[in-house]
């Protein structure tokens, strides 16, 4: 097929392919003159003439336009044969597109990996902005939020802080009297006016008494037992089997509660020399420590009088060992009681809950005893502890309290004539009596209930809490002195009460003050300061002495009967500081910010609390 083309004078055509679009016509005068502009990349032009028929110009400027506008200053008519032109143009268009894909191609995967760079760059960048954001957000946060409260936390009410005030001169009057008549050994002999050792004074009573000084503000009494920490806990100095349990509840988590508390490098020294001796105790076939450990060999035994090592006392660690961890950067601590827990857990479990001993050296469980009371008790308090202390990043914990729960809602815990209580199995068997030391569980699922987000559980566990401490509390309103006994029983004849001489007995005790501290935190209820201002007078009345508490042998006697002559360091550590707390205003040593071990010592929730001080390198 042939085209004309009809060159008007004055005019010449000129074929311009725009590289993506084809070809296009673009007229200039034959003066040079463009009549219209190339604009933007570098364009191929054809300009058709009789002298050069097909003429490939790389036009991109207007000056080229003009060179070949000279060209066809004549008048011309040509015949062009337009298949030609196709021919190559068409040849001409597939050789550009085959360039054109190349170079898409190429570029394609240059854009890709240009790409890929700079969003790894933003992202990096992105990370390092998001660090700072938060560095400052969280400095300009520790600058406003108050902190934590630790001392002072006065009440309002005048009446309340004349309560708090009477608990503080209870302490004073506890303190003074070891002072006197037993300063530096483990407790006091409150009677008989003497010191008693169970680890050959390594003050026992001093360190895990200091942190409730410290929140009453006793600062001369707080002072010197610094002065004798620092100079006088030495264990290496004594040669004496240290029970791990007690060592761990009593002297490192007081420890470890002062270093937080002060930052003072002192207590946390203090903490790791001790702990290094009780790591010796996890030298066993199973990692399952041994009970006891030699301050002077440094070995670790069991008791003389059993094979094996109980629940509560290899389950009760781990609070202190992995706080520890933190504030040192010495993993050491927090594998150890990892590696128990992961030993537990992969074990088979004979029937619901966990057996209350085991073997250290065989990892065979020995007693079948459920219970959560003596050997078990605060295996279960810690699970829960320990993943709020980790700031709820400790699930394997959580899940396992859980767990634990429900079978002790389900298996162990009942009702009669209105008084819900925690029973016991030994040897398959159900057992009505319940425990003092089990009256913490209705604190437990009290802190368990605040910390839950399923609704049904929360309010299962609300009311178990609720119903629990008011059992307990009854068992310290059915007896004479209103204290309560050591165990008591749901039978025929007896509600909430006790049975044998052994039963019988108050030793100081915390665990029923400790719950109705943590429910009147969580509900404000006024009974559960109504209550502990009874327990107060009770003690006042029963137990105190001129050198400061004692134990009464029978809380349905009058006085108490005969006394035991034992004021337990427990009485300072915790019994004393519960009954404080709940005289004070909530915000001290607020639940949001601290978890109480065991032995009452507050450790700071990790994440939360500024108090936490972790560990710099
Ligand atoms: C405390 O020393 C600890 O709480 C332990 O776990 C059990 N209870 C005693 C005091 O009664």
């Amino acid at each position: 097929m042939a085209y004309t083309f009809m060159f008007e004078s004055n005019a010449c055509l000129v074929f311009n392919f725009l590289p993506y679009i084809g070809n296009d016509e673009k007229e200039i005068d034959c003066k040079g003159n463009c009549m219209t502009q190339y604009i933007g990349l570098p364009k191929f032009c054809y300009s058709i003439s009789t002298d050069y028929p097909f003429y490939r110009q790389h036009v991109n400027r207007l000056d080229d336009c003009y060179t070949y506008g000279t060209l066809c200053k004549t008048n011309y008519k040509v015949q062009i044969e337009v298949s030609d032109v196709k021919e190559r143009l068409e040849t001409m268009e597939n050789k550009y597109q085959e360039r054109l894909e190349a170079m898409e191609n190429t570029h394609e995967n240059e854009l890709k990996e240009i790409e890929s760079r700079i969003e790894q760059r933003l992202k990096a960048e992105l990370t390092e902005q998001t660090e700072i954001m938060k560095k400052t957000v969280c400095q300009q946060n520790l600058k406003t939020e108050k902190d934590p409260v630790i001392r002072r936390g006065e009440p309002q009410n005048l009446s309340v802080k004349e309560k708090r005030d009477y608990v503080k001169k209870m302490m004073a009057h506890a303190w003074n009297g070891y002072v006197k008549y037993a300063w530096g050994s483990d407790a006091l002999k409150p009677v008989s006016l003497n010191g008693t050792d169970l680890t050959k004074s390594l003050g026992t009573n001093i360190v895990d008494a200091m942190d409730t000084l410290y929140i009453m503000g006793m600062d001369g009494e707080f002072q010197r037992g610094k002065e004798w920490i620092s100079s006088n806990l030495n264990f290496s100095s004594k040669d004496v089997n240290i029970i791990v349990f007690e060592t761990n509840i009593r002297y490192v988590g007081g420890l470890l509660t002062l270093y937080a508390f002060t930052g003072d490098k002192v207590f946390k020294e203090k903490s790791i020399h001790i702990v290094d001796i009780l790591l010796n105790a996890f030298d066993t076939n199973t990692g399952i420590p041994y009970p006891q450990v030699s301050t002077k060999t440094r070995k670790s035994t069991k008791y003389t009088w059993r094979e094996s090592s109980n629940l509560a006392e290899f389950g009760t660690l781990h609070m202190e060992f992995e706080y520890l961890s933190d504030i040192t950067g010495n993993p050491v601590y927090k594998q150890k009681v990892e590696h128990v827990r992961n030993f537990i857990v992969q074990k088979d479990r004979p029937g619901i809950m966990y057996p209350s001993f085991i073997n250290p050296d065989t990892g065979i469980w020995t007693g079948f005893k459920k219970s959560l009371g003596n050997h078990c008790d605060s295996y279960y308090e810690y699970l829960l502890k320990e993943w709020i202390r980790s700031g709820k990043s400790d699930i394997q914990a959580k899940e396992l309290f859980d767990v634990s729960a429900k079978e002790i809602d389900d298996y162990l815990i009942k009702t009669k004539n209105g008084l819900t209580y925690v029973a016991m199995i030994e040897d398959s068997k159900i057992i009505h009596k319940m425990e003092h030391l089990a009256c913490f569980v209705g604190g437990m699922f009290g802190l368990a209930a605040k910390n839950e987000e399923d609704k049904t559980l929360k309010k299962r566990w609300m009311h178990l809490a609720e119903s629990i401490t008011e059992t307990c509390h009854a068992s310290y309103n059915k007896t004479v002195t209103q204290l309560g006994p050591e165990a008591f029983w749901f039978t025929e004849s007896l509600q909430a009460e006790g049975k044998d001489v052994n039963d019988k007995v108050y030793i100081l005790r915390p665990e029923t003050v400790e719950s109705y501290f943590i429910m009147w935190r969580l509900t404000n209820n006024q009974k559960y300061r109504d209550w502990g201002w009874e327990f107060v007078n009770a003690l006042e009345a029963n137990c105190r002495v001129e050198g400061g508490y004692s134990g009464v042998k029978d809380v349905y006697q009058a006085d108490g009967g005969t006394k035991d002559d034992f004021q337990r360091t427990s009485f300072l550590a915790a019994t004393l500081k519960y009954l404080y707390l709940l005289f004070s205003d909530d915000n001290l040593i607020s639940l949001d910010q601290w978890v109480f071990n065991t032995e009452a010592h507050p450790l700071p929730i990790k994440g939360v609390n500024k108090f936490y001080r972790p560990y710099e390198s």
